[in-house]
């Protein structure tokens, strides 16, 4: 979308029980979010993921330049071929790229460098950070604050995906250059996350983690 003059917002103030429940029925629903590694092969209904890339596409950016491409891997030989690209950056990874803090700190998730939920998750989606962008002329455009507007995106991608009773991992295999040209995008657009997405598997297991508080979270001046 682009702006030209100014409209009026259209914006109806909610009674306050209203806004209550509206915000604690989110909280409900964000606390059984978590981060899935095995996934079920299951389809995922028409239309699901096209209305979750639209609703990470209202994110706010910087000078609404939209930063962003969400690039869909649904082809299984695609799916391997970012598997095995991934797995060789990550056996690296685990046998020397990461300190021994790191990999400490990594325990608890029980993750390694064999990445089998990109071969079984149905989608893979591949958030793109658009470093700069190309004008109609060829010209190279500037974008602004792309880390913060493709991390929100990112945010309301994984909310949506949730909110629609999805299964998702928030995957860097690091490094992941290799996406851009294994995925034959541009190259000013940016691997930024890679997002696996399905229903988890019937016997997913995910580790006991705790969150902050309310307390914890909120400071009052
Ligand atoms: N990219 C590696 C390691 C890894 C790093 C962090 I920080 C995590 O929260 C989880 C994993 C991997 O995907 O295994």
């Amino acid at each position: 979308m682009t702006t030209s003059g100014f409209q009026p917002l259209d914006h109806k103030r909610l009674a306050p029980d209203v806004m209550q429940s509206r915000a604690q029925a989110l909280l409900v629903e964000a606390q059984q979010r978590r981060s899935v590694r095995h996934f079920s092969s299951d389809p995922i209904p028409d239309g699901v993921l096209d209305y979750c890339i639209q609703i990470a596409g209202t994110a706010p950016s910087g000078a609404h330049k939209e930063p962003w491409t969400f690039v869909v891997v649904t082809d299984p030989a695609k799916k391997k071929a970012v598997r095995e690209a991934a797995e060789e950056e990550e056996r690296e990874n685990y046998s020397g790229r990461m300190n021994e803090e790191w990999v400490k700190d990594l325990e608890r998730l029980g993750t390694n460098a064999e990445k089998e939920f990109l071969e079984t998750a149905p989608a893979l989606i591949v958030v793109m950070r658009h470093a700069w962008q190309v004008g109609p002329d060829g010209e190279r455009q500037q974008c602004y604050y792309t880390q913060e507007s493709v991390g929100i995106a990112s945010g309301f991608l994984l909310m949506a995906l949730h909110h629609a009773g999805l299964g998702t991992l928030t995957h860097t295999p690091s490094p992941m250059g290799f996406l851009t040209k294994l995925l034959g995008r541009p190259t000013n657009e940016k691997p930024y996350l890679l997002i696996p997405v399905g229903y988890p598997s019937e016997d997913c297991e995910v580790p006991h983690l705790t969150r902050r508080s309310l307390e914890q979270l909120r400071i009052q001046d």
